[in-house]
């Protein structure tokens, strides 16, 4: 097979930002045929991801709601190639991938052309059970990559289980509140992107993103892709089944996680941070941090919450920005003290 003399295997694609949404092209490689819940934002989050990398592009998935409903016996909504892999091994699937592809073209046996792999991962998947491997690939240099966790909270596919990322107090199968004891789930959201930013040196981008600033979300996974190296992408996606509400608000919770200033936008390129979007007009106080209790009252998740807990977990989201450059990770003010839980 003739080898192109001109391109290097470690080249990326060119992906400049889409300019606007009259830019996006109308091609998807991610269609119909899926069988996901109605209004479920991880679907959309596939959707995008995969138009914003384009046609060049391998895709691969650890198991979770975002491979079992997309991937239904016989059938599947993927035009890209895809591949399934074990649940917690989306890092070690994406830096293997990555790396055959390279081999492959340095031994002349494929043509040299950037392709883009992509491994996602559920926040069971990833925040939990794929962390070493995830944070393992991200050390590696010489191969280019993109993980992109998709969050919904739980481990959504077996049932709403209680993950590292599921927020304080929320109800899930296995926190369950009662009559004798309301809160069953004491512990605050993990910090992935936070914590995978500040201790990778060699990974040149980590973004957050949601998929109701869509166009925001697909110009970072655009980025992430072309900057090349391990990267990392982690999108929190609203979920009609697990976070209890009608799918057809997804959309506005997700702008309501970013606007109460919960879910932070920013990405840290070549370890320089930057806020992104509403994220960064509240930071400059051109835009009011909404209460938080008009996110989480919207969701039955939360319906067991009283007053005092609505508060605890406003007093929390404020003391984050008080408190942190990258939120939960690098101090801004080293001298505030932190908020007790509410008695039960
Ligand atoms: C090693 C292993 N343990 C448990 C399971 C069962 N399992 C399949 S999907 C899943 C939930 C994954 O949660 P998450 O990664 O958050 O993805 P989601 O289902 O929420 O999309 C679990 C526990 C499995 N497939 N493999
Ligand atoms: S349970 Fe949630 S993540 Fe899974 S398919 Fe339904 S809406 Fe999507
Ligand atoms: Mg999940």
């Amino acid at each position: 097979m003739a080898i192109s003399p001109f391109v290097e295997i470690d080249a990326t694609q060119k992906l400049d930002p889409f300019k606007g949404v009259k830019k996006i092209p109308l091609e998807e490689y991610f269609t119909s045929g899926h069988r996901t819940c109605q209004g479920c934002e991880s679907a959309l989050v596939m959707k995008m991801m995969v138009k914003a990398a384009g046609p060049r592009t391998i895709v691969l998935g650890s198991t979770g709601c975002m491979y079992v409903a997309n991937t239904t016996y016989y059938s599947t909504s993927w035009v890209v190639p895809w591949m399934h892999t074990q649940l917690g091994s989306s890092g070690s699937a994406g830096l293997g991938a990555a790396a055959a592809l390279k081999a492959q073209m340095r031994k002349g046996k494929m043509k040299k052309e950037p392709i883009n792999v992509i491994a996602f991962c559920g926040d069971g998947g990833g925040a939990d059970m794929g962390l070493g491997a995830i944070s393992a690939s991200l050390t590696h240099p010489d191969y280019n990559f993109l993980i992109l966790l998709y969050d919904n909270e739980s481990y959504a596919n077996t049932d709403i289980q209680l993950s590292g990322s599921t927020p304080y107090g929320a109800h899930t199968t296995f926190s369950p509140p009662g009559k004798m004891k309301r809160i069953m789930h004491h512990r605050w959201k993990k910090n992935t992107a936070g914590m995978l930013a500040a201790g990778h040196p060699e990974c040149k981008y980590v973004a957050t993103v949601c998929m109701s600033y869509g166009l925001l979300g697909m110009n970072c996974i655009r980025k992430a892709l072309e900057i090349g190296g391990p990267t990392f992408v982690h999108s929190l996606d609203p979920c009609p089944k697990g976070w209890d509400y009608d799918p057809y608000i997804s959309h506005e919770l997700g702008e309501l996680a970013v606007t109460t200033g919960i879910w932070p936008l920013y990405e840290v390129e070549n370890h320089t941070l930057r806020l992104l979007g509403k994220t960064k007009e509240i930071a400059e106080g051109r835009y009011v941090r909404q209460p938080v209790r008009d996110y989480l009252m919207k969701q039955g998740r939360f319906a067991h919450f009283t007053k005092d807990d609505i508060d605890y977990f406003q007093s929390k989201v404020d003391e984050m920005w008080q408190k942190w450059l990258i939120p939960g990770v690098i101090p801004m003010m080293k001298d505030v003290e932190g908020d007790k839980p509410p008695a039960e």
